[in-house]
């Protein structure tokens, strides 16, 4: 009789790190076999939460086309080389192109998966210290940019984030967000549906602003299509109402300035047609107010729909108005700060996350301001393609797809086609690191110990937790902390950098991201916490409720709240000067739409999540079909100032007439790279169409929602996808 052995089974616990969620999840493994997924009950933010993305981590682990080792590009091939001989030449390159032409021609992107990795949130700082260029850009100006600004502004620190508070809230009104997609941003909001359930169970309601009846407006109890970009004149009706019934800030523990300027600034603006402006009508305005006074645990929120649009920041800071004249900032029930094991900001110098900065200096061609040490990425490829001294000549891209994931990609390909050098450190032959002349690429997502330092600031809990790496990363592979610190390390020797910078470097990696972290656990706000006491709590540790009147508390030294900051008071006039702008019969309004199956550009190599119809579709209202003489399932042409694209199309009343939807992230028929599964279903890139030009002025964002686009039936039947 024969026998098979069946290997050993094990579990292992940790945290999803695709989106802000943070979800805990349960593995079960036979050898190095996941054979079970699915979320963990004790995990106590997510509470059993899991969605099929998760999954994705075991793909991309095991994934043939994720890079193993470095790449070198030869002409128009790539060849292995090894991690030694790549980080030299890397530093080399860097190194020397500074020389010659000064430290700003080296610019860096780091893209969005840097947030959700523990070691790079750990060694990218001492990294970008060591390239010191301006020239510094990252997926926050195609995302949360005009919220980190707001905080800035108005209550001192960038990461000073109000985050609602969802759970015992009996009023939440949601603005440009679409938490059952998403899992929430700036409001990580694991299991929001049933989190929703509960509110209603309660006795509470949810209302929701969206141009298109999303996922999270079919959950709603009032769902209010509002014109794309419009955002502004609703929110000022808002706060003209509260401050019309007499609502005042009420005491916060810090001095309140700017009352009377911005009693002046509201009184100055004219009078205006909110429902030609926006379709929403006064009465609805006053309805919010009025339940947002009303309610005693209240709160509005807007996120991605209410930041990516020409006014990001003045949306932003309405938003925080109202909240505040409405008493619901700080407060329980309405939006709280957030109280996290490790308080990034209060890193040793240079290591965290500083209080912000505005405009100190400002981008070459198109004077666009800084931010934090950041430029608007929508002005990136203008920086590389525009002659001129102080030009930048290498790019290093880290964690970021920017070719699919920022405004004209179409010119940032060609920018990049042109640089001196370019290094990509990523796991992906992709869009944007094809153009790279070294790819460098890190473990795979399984391989790696975690912890997130950021996105706890920014979740609806405050809990904190370990993740171990599920799989031993084999030895020729390395860690993105490494090669961060590889890099740092050797910039620093050839530049001759002072020895305690170079003594700081080689501490920080003999602690390694592990050591790091707990550190900031032993220093942090709560007692007995440590790495060890962690790793003895696999699920994780719940932190307890969130506090209220905490903001005074964190707020840095001195604060004085602003109510009214220059800039964006300024900002209003340019509000007014949109009023009379009207768009072409023939534009239709473009906005983007999230799935659950897909995530920004990097998970379309996952078999699982592809599966099934083409997701990258065109969706419209019926009657504008009918209008453009376009049916269900035909290609239309997609045309804007920046570009057009071939798509089929799909009809659905869920869209507010006059706006098409198209999710972000695909565009996978470039020429050039590895990616197996993504290019058999490429579909196009929404920001093929999205002009760099068109920003939220007073924050450099990029106003993504509500480009104009010119919509008619394709004239090539068979270019589907091939634009
Ligand atoms: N039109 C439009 N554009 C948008 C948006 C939109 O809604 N509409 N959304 C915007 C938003 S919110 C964001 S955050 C940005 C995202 O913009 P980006 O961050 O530029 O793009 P991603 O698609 O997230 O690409 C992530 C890259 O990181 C790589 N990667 C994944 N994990 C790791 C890792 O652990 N280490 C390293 N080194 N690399 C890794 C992937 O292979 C991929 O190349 O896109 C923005 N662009
Ligand atoms: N499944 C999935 N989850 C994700 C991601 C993903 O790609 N896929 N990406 C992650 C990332 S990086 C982020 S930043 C978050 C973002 O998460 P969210 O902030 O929830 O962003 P979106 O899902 O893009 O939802 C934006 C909503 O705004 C609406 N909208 C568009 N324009 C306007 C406007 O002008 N006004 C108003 N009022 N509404 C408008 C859109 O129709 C959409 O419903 O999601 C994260 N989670
Ligand atoms: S919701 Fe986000 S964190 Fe949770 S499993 Fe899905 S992708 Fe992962
Ligand atoms: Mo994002």
């Amino acid at each position: 009789m024969s026998r098979t052995t069946t290997p050993a089974t094990r579990v292992h616990f940790r945290t999803c790190t695709i989106c802000e969620a943070m979800c805990g999840l349960r593995l079960e493994l036979q050898g190095d076999e996941v054979v079970d997924l699915r979320g963990d009950a004790r995990d106590p933010g997510s509470r059993g939460h899991v969605c099929p993305k998760a999954w994705a981590l075991v793909d991309l682990e095991r994934d043939p086309d994720r890079l193993r080792r470095p790449l070198r590009r030869v002409g128009r091939d790539f060849e292995e080389i090894s991690w030694d001989e790549a980080l030299d030449e890397a530093a080399d390159r860097l190194h020397a192109l500074g020389r010659a032409h000064g430290p700003d021609c080296r610019a860096v992107y780091l893209g969005n998966p840097t947030i959700h990795n523990l070691g790079a949130m750990a060694f990218a700082p001492a990294f970008l210290r060591a390239l010191g260029t301006r020239n510094r850009f990252s997926a926050t100006s195609v995302d949360q940019l005009p919220h980190m600004l707001v905080a800035y502004l108005m209550w001192g620190h960038q990461l000073l984030l109000p985050v609602p508070d969802i759970d015992r809230t009996q009023f939440l009104v949601l603005l440009g967000s679409n938490p059952a997609v998403s899992a929430g941003s700036l409001m990580g909001a694991p299991g929001f549906n049933k989190r929703m359930r509960k509110l209603r169970e309660r006795g509470g309601r949810l209302w929701v602003f969206d141009p298109r009846r999303s996922e999270t407006a079919a959950l709603a109890d009032a769902h209010h299509f509002v014109r794309p970009g419009s955002d502004a004149w609703l929110l000022l009706s808002v706060l003209r109402r509260l401050i019309a019934r007499g609502a005042r800030p009420p005491e916060m523990g810090l001095p309140i300035d700017g009352l009377a300027s911005l009693r002046a600034a509201l009184d100055a603006f004219p009078d205006f047609d909110l429902e030609r402006l926006t379709g929403v009508s006064s009465s609805t305005a006053c309805e919010v107010a009025d339940a947002l006074l009303d309610t005693p645990r209240a709160a509005l929120y807007g996120r991605m729909g209410l930041s990516t649009q020409p006014f990001g920041a003045l949306c932003q800071w309405l938003v925080s108005l109202i909240n505040l004249f409405a008493g619901q900032l700080d407060r329980v029930g309405g939006l709280l700060f957030s109280a996290p094991a490790v308080e990034t900001r209060n890193a040793p110098k240079g290591m965290g996350v500083g209080r912000g900065s505005f405009g100190r200096y400002k981008s070459r061609v198109r004077a666009l301001p800084e931010f934090g040490g950041e430029l608007p990425v929508a002005c990136l490829a203008e920086e590389i393609l525009e002659p001129g001294d102080g030009r930048i000549r290498a790019l290093v891209t880290f964690a970021g797809n920017p070719v699919l994931s920022t405004p004209n990609g179409r010119k940032l390909d060609r920018a990049l086609s042109g640089l001196d050098f370019m290094l990509s450190v990523d796991p992906y032959l992709n869009e944007t690191s094809r153009h790279a002349h070294l790819i460098l690429p890190p473990v795979g997502p399984l391989s790696r110990g975690h912890y997130d330092l950021a996105l706890q600031l920014l979740a609806t809990r405050d809990t904190a937790k370990y993740s171990p790496p599920c799989f031993e990363k084999d030895s020729g592979e390395r860690h993105d902390w490494q090669i961060l610190s590889g890099l740092t390390r050797r910039l620093l020797r050839l530049s001759s950098a002072p020895a305690s910078a170079r003594l700081t470097a080689g501490v920080l990696e003999k602690l390694g991201p592990e050591g790091i972290l707990d550190l900031g656990l032993r220093f942090g706000p709560r007692r007995g916490l440590s790495l060890a006491k962690l790793k003895a709590s696999p699920h994780g540790v719940d932190l307890g409720p969130r506090r209220a009147r905490t903001l005074a508390e964190r707020a840095p030294k001195g604060t004085r709240i602003q109510l009214a900051p220059e800039a964006l008071v300024a900002d209003l006039g340019r509000l007014v000067a949109a009023q009379g702008q009207t768009s072409a019969d023939e534009e239709l309004a473009l906005i983007g739409r999230r799935q659950l199956r897909s995530n920004n550009s990097w998970l379309h190599n996952c078999e699982r999540l592809m599966r099934g119809r083409d997701r990258c579709t065109a969706r419209l209202h019926p009657e504008d079909a009918a209008r453009l003489g376009l049916e269900a399932g035909v290609l239309a042409e997609l045309r804007t100032d920046a570009g057009s694209v071939v798509v089929p199309v799909e009809l659905s009343d869920e869209m507010m007439p006059g706006v098409v939807s198209l999710p972000h992230g695909f565009g996978h028929d470039r020429e050039g790279t590895r990616l197996r599964v993504a290019s058999a279903k490429p579909g196009v890139s929404l920001n093929d169409l999205s002009s760099e030009l068109r920003l939220d002025q007073a924050s450099g964002t990029a106003a993504f929602s509500g480009q104009p686009v010119r919509v008619r039936a394709a004239a090539t039947p068979n270019s589907a996808g091939k634009a």
